[in-house]
């Protein structure tokens, strides 16, 4: 299996009732403002036009399930998210999806598992967003988009939507750093491979990245779904994002997580999350934005000579 010069599809998800902040619903247009399409494309990379989603709306007396915040405005959303990304795979191009908070992750890759079953998945995050409907603390769903992919987030009528499963040992984390008691159990419990900091401090980013491929996908023949929280990158480097947590990737330790998965030729789906163009001040802002554009270039093969 080898993806080589994929059309790229945006799916464009302006969306932010994952969790409580609003504004990430405007990181989509901001992005595609930024010129994102238009660098892809000087990159060789024919784009599909870019669609405008509507339907991304808050549900009415959607009260609380347990503690989840919007459940059935968040499955709606995932879903339509799901079916966009399955349509774009299953005809064989790379979608892109421009969130929109990290619930979103519900859908794509459902989506990509959709057409790509033997799928693994690098996901990069400060957060481990796995917690289960039981665990979660706050209730925002973007803090449990990996319990209901695994399969592990018991019967919620609202989301039967989701039908795939990743097997728990197609996930590998990158970033992490602020990981609540509940998920460290479950990281455990279910044999997760994750980096924290930690390992990215002792061992490089590239011994990191390569670890982590190699638990994933040892063949080297898996289709790889990147999903990428701006949040894993630094405070400094990365501001404008709901959630920050300070100690995180550097702009080139991001970069190179980016430019080593596009290497393997298995790229299949990016996801760029939490981008939140209403926080901070408008260099923050800019820095966050253009930051998230370059991330997305280095993973559709942007090289540096
Ligand atoms: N673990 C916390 C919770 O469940 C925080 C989740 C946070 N955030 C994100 N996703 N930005 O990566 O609410
Ligand atoms: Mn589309
Ligand atoms: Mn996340
Ligand atoms: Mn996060």
């Amino acid at each position: 299996f080898k993806f080589v010069k994929p059309q790229v599809a945006f799916v464009n998800a302006p969306f932010s009732h994952g969790q409580p902040k609003r504004g990430t619903e405007t990181g989509p247009v901001q992005l595609i403002k930024h010129g994102l399409a238009q660098q892809v494309e000087t990159l060789g990379l024919s784009v599909d036009a870019i669609e405008d989603h509507s339907g991304f709306s808050v549900l009415e007396n959607d009260t609380d399930i347990g503690k989840l915040k919007y459940p059935r405005t968040v499955s709606a959303a995932t879903e339509k998210v799901y079916q966009e990304v399955k349509k774009h795979a299953q005809a064989g191009k790379l979608p892109v999806t421009l969130g929109g908070d990290h619930s979103l992750a519900m859908g794509t890759i459902s989506g990509s598992l959709s057409a790509h079953p033997e799928l693994c998945v690098v996901w990069v995050d400060a957060h481990a967003d796995l917690n289960t409907p039981e665990t979660t603390e706050t209730g925002n769903l973007h803090g449990c988009p990996l319990s209901f992919l695994l399969g592990i987030a018991g019967d919620i009528p609202e989301f039967s939507w989701i039908k795939s499963q990743l097997h728990p040992s197609r996930l590998v984390y990158i970033g992490l750093r602020d990981v609540d008691d509940g998920e460290k159990r479950l990281l455990k419990e279910h044999n997760i491979t994750a980096y924290s900091m930690h390992h990215v401090d002792k061992w490089g980013i590239g011994r990191v990245v390569e670890m982590a491929l190699n638990d994933v996908n040892p063949d080297g023949t898996r289709p790889v779904h990147l999903s990428f929280d701006v949040d894993a990158m630094d405070p400094s480097v990365a501001p404008s994002t709901g959630t920050p947590v300070r100690g995180g990737l550097t702009f080139r330790e991001g970069h190179y997580i980016c430019e080593a998965l596009h290497q393997t030729g298995l790229l299949v789906a990016v996801d760029l999350m939490e981008v939140n163009p209403t926080l901070e001040d408008e260099r923050a802002v800019k820095q966050t934005v253009s930051v998230g554009c370059s991330l997305v270039r280095s993973a559709l093969g942007e090289t540096l000579l």
